[in-house]
């Protein structure tokens, strides 16, 4: 059964202002209602209220590409979000939590197109063309739902929980000839770094960057087959956010969070709780 256009648009609404708002609604069960392709039409409409105010679209983000990370949730299928620029924070900047629900951050890598990526249904631009760089990243997750629990279409409409992202210094990346002789990253080399997510200065989480789908640069082709298949964008100079390399950990009681990703660097912020 499909929605018909006021419904995805009440929907919409209803997820919009809950993310404005800063309070949790229930579950919506559109698993019951929908097929993942509407949830992503529900999506759509969630990010245009966000452009409608002025707040363009500068990326894509990925989510469940990690196994621990889709467990800790429930949710096994990869889903893509849009991410706008009011989502982002500065590198060693104030996040305040005054306004979200029951946030969660989680250590990422992002990956910085250089060209628009051809999603025509020819050929697909290779990583290595379409990748100018890569940085750590911190993406803070706060779904709209009560108890942060939701089924595949709740999150696809939910716009993947997106709340806020935080990027490092962007490392350019070399082709295979480049790398030989310079040390400098390449895509294979991306394989197999060591992450770890550190709140207040503990380790909090560690993993790898191949438990983001056995390896990174396959985020790159999730997302070209998402865009391609649900309707997103890839122009130049878009962010691409692979996914959690560990489970996610709740914000709150938090004062600082960093991400350090061997070989890439590290990123970090700082917490406020809204009302100090
Ligand atoms: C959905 C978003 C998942 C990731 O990196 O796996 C995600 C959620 O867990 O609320 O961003
Ligand atoms: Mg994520």
């Amino acid at each position: 059964m499909s929605a018909g256009p006021d419904t995805l648009d009440e929907l919409a609404t209803r997820l919009d202002r809950a993310a404005v708002s800063g309070s949790a609604i229930p579950q919506l069960g559109l698993h019951e209602r929908m097929d993942e392709q509407a949830a992503y039409e529900v999506q759509h409409r969630v990010v245009r209220l966000r452009e409608e105010r002025g707040d363009p679209v500068i990326g894509m983000k990925l989510g469940f590409t990690n196994q621990a990370k889709a467990a800790q949730m429930g949710v096994f299928d990869v889903i893509a979000g849009s991410l706008t620029a009011g989502m982002r924070v500065g590198d060693g900047e104030v996040l305040d939590l005054g306004g979200l629900i029951h946030p969660r951050v989680e250590p990422e890598l992002a990956f910085l197109l250089r060209r628009d990526v051809d999603l025509s249904g020819g050929a697909e631009t290779p990583f290595t063309e379409a990748v100018a760089a890569v940085a750590p990243a911190l993406e803070i997750i706060d779904s709209r739902y009560r108890d942060f629990s939701f089924s595949l279409q709740d999150v696809i409409a939910d716009n993947t929980s997106a709340s806020r992202f935080v990027l490092g210094p962007w490392v350019p990346l070399g082709g295979p000839g480049d790398c030989a002789q310079s040390g400098a990253l390449d895509a294979r080399g991306l394989a197999n770094l060591g992450v770890s997510l550190d709140i207040d200065g503990e380790v909090a989480a560690t993993g790898s960057t191949a438990a983001i789908l056995g390896h990174p640069v396959r985020a790159y082709d999730a997302c070209c087959r998402m865009a391609r298949r649900f309707g997103f964008a890839l122009p130049a100079g878009s962010i691409l956010l692979a996914g959690a390399a560990t489970v996610a950990v709740p914000l709150a009681g938090a004062t600082t969070a960093a991400v350090r990703v061997a070989r890439v660097g590290s990123a970090s912020l700082r917490v406020s709780k809204g009302d100090e």
